[in-house]
């Protein structure tokens, strides 16, 4: 048999197993066997060294195309092997769409950042700009600049912790007050802020103390402010609140930085002023602290004297317990899904 009669056989026989074959593995396996080193197309194409040097063209060319041929023959087998996996794994991996989905479980946004939303966004309507003050903060600004040097017995109603002698963890969101009140550019106007956040008090804890809870501090500076503007603001606040029938009541009250000072009541809504267990049978419940700027205060923050302000400060936990009947502080903080679905 002359080699071009072998190169023939050997087309014929490798064409006939690629017919054959019907794996991946099996396929690759005749590639290396023809073509490989030691395949046999090469040994064959050994003996072209023995040819005439007028055969060896003709019998290179005749080689070369079948080489070329039996390639895309290898080629063409191969995607049709592969058409065939992917078939097969697509018909065991069909996906039933009639299925229900799973549910994916939602979470609710924590009940006290619910009420500080809320009472941002009565704030907001109003015009007043939202302030974020510093959890630690420097004894002058949480102290000083609101009216209580060192030693002044008022530093004892904020049980403090310090970090250093001059560093403290804020005792409530008043602070602010006197930041804010340096950072304003009066000549573009009145201030009007709410500044929620925060404070923590060497409070025993207990159903209504912890020693970290929720403050919104309030401070509107500019000409002409009265007490009946505290008073109409926070009356327009209790009644979004607490609903449209709760009245609001003033009592006189001490803090350093206000002057007057008030703790302000609304009408328990529970009894709407009757008496029950919820406001002690008086009739009323307290809320929050608030008063007129003190002078000082202003003075400190190189405020104008033709300027006045008031200022206000609740708890949100203390709000939102009354609002929603929440007998212990900690049920706040307990991170009991139990407690927090309740507030969707
Ligand atoms: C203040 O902290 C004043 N800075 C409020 C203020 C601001 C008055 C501006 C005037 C002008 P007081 O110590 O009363 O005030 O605290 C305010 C509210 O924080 C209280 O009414 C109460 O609701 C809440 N509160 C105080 N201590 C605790 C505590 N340990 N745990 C939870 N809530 C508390």
């Amino acid at each position: 048999m002359n080699l071009k009669e072998e190169l023939e056989s050997l087309r014929l026989k490798v064409i006939e197993e690629i017919d054959q074959i019907n794996t991946l593995g099996g396929l690759s396996q005749i590639r290396v066997e023809i073509f490989g080193k030691k395949g046999s197309i090469t040994q064959a194409l050994h003996g072209m060294k023995d040819l005439t040097p007028e055969e060896r063209p003709v019998i290179g060319a005749f080689a070369n195309e079948m080489r070329d041929a039996l390639s895309e023959q290898l080629e063409a087998k191969k995607q049709e092997l592969e058409e065939k996996v992917m078939n097969e794994k697509l018909s065991q991996e069909t996906i039933d769409v009639t299925l229900p989905g799973r549910k994916i479980k939602r979470g609710v946004l924590h009940i006290l950042n619910q009420a500080r939303e809320e009472i941002e966004n009565i704030f907001l309507s109003l015009g007043y700009q939202i302030v974020e003050g510093f959890e630690v903060e420097i004894d002058h600004y949480n102290f000083e600049r609101m009216n209580m040097p060192k030693d002044h017995p008022a530093r004892d109603m904020q049980d403090t912790f310090y970090i250093s002698e001059d560093i403290v963890l804020r005792t409530h969101t008043s602070p602010v007050q006197a930041r804010i009140m340096e950072a304003h550019d009066f000549s573009k106007g009145g201030l009007r802020m709410i500044s929620p956040g925060k404070v923590f008090r060497r409070d025993t804890d207990d159903a209504t103390h912890s020693h970290q809870f929720h403050q919104i501090e309030g401070l509107v500076v500019d000409q002409g402010i009265t007490m009946g503007d505290l008073k109409g603001t926070l009356e327009f606040l209790i009644k979004k609140i607490f609903g449209e029938s709760r009245d609001i009541r003033l009592r006189p009250s001490f803090f350093p930085f206000t002057e007057p000072s008030v703790e302000v009541d609304v009408s328990c809504f529970k009894c709407s002023g009757k008496g029950c267990n919820v406001c002690k049978h008086t009739g009323w419940i307290e809320i929050l602290g608030a008063g007129m700027v003190h002078p000082e205060v202003l003075r400190m923050s190189e405020v104008d004297t033709d300027y006045s302000g008031f200022a206000f400060g609740l708890g949100i936990e203390r709000i939102t317990m009354l609002r929603y009947g929440i007998n212990d502080i900690r049920d706040f903080y307990n991170n009991d899904l139990r407690f927090s679905v309740q507030f969707t």
